[in-house]
C-alpha cells in the first residue's frame, strides 16, 4: 500500500508541473476584445498593425485593404466624440470608445471579401454617414 501511495504522489506532482508549464505558455497571449479567435494562423505569423480613427463624423481610414491570412491587430480610436466600430461580416464590435480613448481588436483575416463597417454607437447628426470598407484580398 505504501508503494501505491508514493506513485500517487509522483503522479500528482507531475500533473502540477504540467499545469505550471501550460499556464506559462498562456501568458504570451494578447487579450482579444472581440472578433474571430486566432486559430488559423500560427503564433509565429507576422502581425499586421492597423489603425482606424473615428471622429465627428467619419473615419479617417475609410478604405482599408489587408491580405488574406494576416493576423491583424486593429487599434480603433476616437479623436472626437464617442463612437464604436462594427464590422458585421467579420463579427467585430469594438464596444463604446470614448473621445480620446482606444481599444485593440485582434483577428485573423481568413475570409477574402469586402466588408463594410460603420459606427455602431449613436453619436449625433452625422452618425449614419460614418461608414467605411475593409477589403481582404
Ligand atoms: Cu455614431
Amino acid at each position: 500500500m505504501k508503494k501505491g501511495t508514493s506513485i500517487m504522489f509522483a503522479l500528482v506532482a507531475m500533473s502540477l508541473m504540467l499545469a505550471a508549464c501550460t499556464q506559462s505558455a498562456q501568458t504570451t497571449q494578447v487579450p482579444v476584445a472581440t472578433g474571430n479567435a486566432i486559430t488559423t494562423a500560427g503564433d509565429d505569423a507576422p502581425v499586421k498593425k492597423l489603425v482606424i480613427e473615428a471622429y465627428d463624423f467619419g473615419f479617417k481610414q475609410s478604405d482599408v485593404i489587408i491580405n488574406e491570412g494576416d493576423r491583424v491587430r486593429l487599434t480603433f480610436k476616437s479623436t472626437s466624440g464617442r463612437h464604436g466600430l462594427g464590422i458585421t461580416g467579420l463579427g467585430i464590435d469594438s464596444g463604446v470608445v470614448e473621445e480620446g480613448g482606444e481599444t485593440i481588436i485582434e483577428f485573423v483575416a481568413d475570409k477574402a471579401g469586402t466588408y463594410s463597417y460603420r459606427c455602431n454607437v449613436p453619436c449625433g447628426s452625422g452618425h449614419k454617414a460614418m461608414k467605411g470598407n475593409l477589403t481582404i484580398n
